[in-house]
């Protein structure tokens, strides 16, 4: 049999032994390889998939970023797309969805690599999972008519060769963050299977969390773990370069930035280019 099916096979198996949320991931689908696993989460959604659906690939050809970058997805990470129907996840919109599943995501590593080479996990405003200032994981939400679909990419079992050598494809100005693994970190192999598991339960707790307290409970956390209210950042928005200092996420989850003129700027979207 094939070394990576079988790789696959034994991540889904493990998954299945270890999942206990009520809703995400009850339905999945594990593909050895496929475009992109948000592509697969839309056409489910066109079926009429349920709530929860969860969509996992041993390796993608067209992984995506925002703004179409491109997310480097070779066998050895996890990958993966839930499927949220809107009136499952009321009131939560697509700018705090990346925030949520960024807390959640990165409780659930901490928590699953403890003692497993201590590795100590930060985010980046607004959708990247950091260690030691590298990213390792990034989160993409995209919404369409009455749902959302959240993609989950984190370098788990590889090498960073495996990423560097496909890495030349890309514009260097796109590298706004030198990449890392969990392995090349913590020097240590991740169960895949049962850390998507750990993941799901913890973004199903976030998500009721929220539903029950409100969105404020995410932005305290999210506070502690980025640690970039009060630093000196210049962000991309496409538009325009703002640079300040960043002064708080709001409740919309949102980046407030003061500007050295003392202006305060708004913003929804954006990368940040270097705390400087
Ligand atoms: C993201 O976009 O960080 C969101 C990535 C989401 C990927 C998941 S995988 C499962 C699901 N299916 C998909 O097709 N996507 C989702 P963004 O913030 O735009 O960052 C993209 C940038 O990250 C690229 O321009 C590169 O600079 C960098 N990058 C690409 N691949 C990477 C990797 N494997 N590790 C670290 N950085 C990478």
């Amino acid at each position: 049999m094939n070394k990576k099916i079988a790789a696959l096979e034994i991540i889904e198996k493990e998954f299945k032994q270890s999942i206990a949320t009520k809703r995400l991931g009850q339905v999945s689908e594990f593909l050895k390889v496929t475009t992109s696993t948000n592509d697969i989460a839309w056409e489910m959604f066109s079926n009429g998939s349920l709530h929860g659906t969860l969509i996992v690939a041993g390796k993608q050809t067209k992984g995506r970023g925002r703004r179409g970058r491109q997310w480097i997805s070779p066998s050895g990470g996890l990958w993966c797309s839930l499927l949220l129907h809107a009136d499952s996840i009321q009131k939560i919109t697509t700018i705090q969805l990346p925030l949520i599943a960024g807390v959640a995501t990165a409780a659930a590593i901490q928590e699953f690599t403890h003692g497993n080479g201590g590795v100590e996990i930060s985010l980046k405003w607004p959708n990247d999972l950091i260690i030691n200032n590298k990213k390792f994981g990034g989160i993409l939400a995209e919404s369409r008519s009455n749902a959302i679909v959240l993609g989950i990419g984190i370098n788990c079992n590889l090498k960073i060769e495996a990423l560097s050598h496909r890495w030349q494809n890309l514009r260097p100005t796109n590298i706004l963050f030198p990449a890392t693994s969990l392995l090349e970190e913590s020097k240590q192999e991740v169960n895949i299977g049962k850390l998507l598991a750990a993941i799901l339960l913890s973004i199903e707790t976030w998500l009721s969390k929220v539903q029950d307290e409100g969105f404020q409970v995410v932005v305290s956390r999210w506070k502690q773990i980025s640690r970039i209210i009060g630093k000196t950042v210049k962000i991309n928005t496409g538009t325009q370069t703002i640079e300040g200092v960043v002064s708080d996420l709001d409740e919309s989850g949102a980046l407030i930035v003061k500007e050295p003129q003392g202006t305060y700027k708004t913003i929804i979207a954006g990368d940040v280019e270097a705390p400087l």
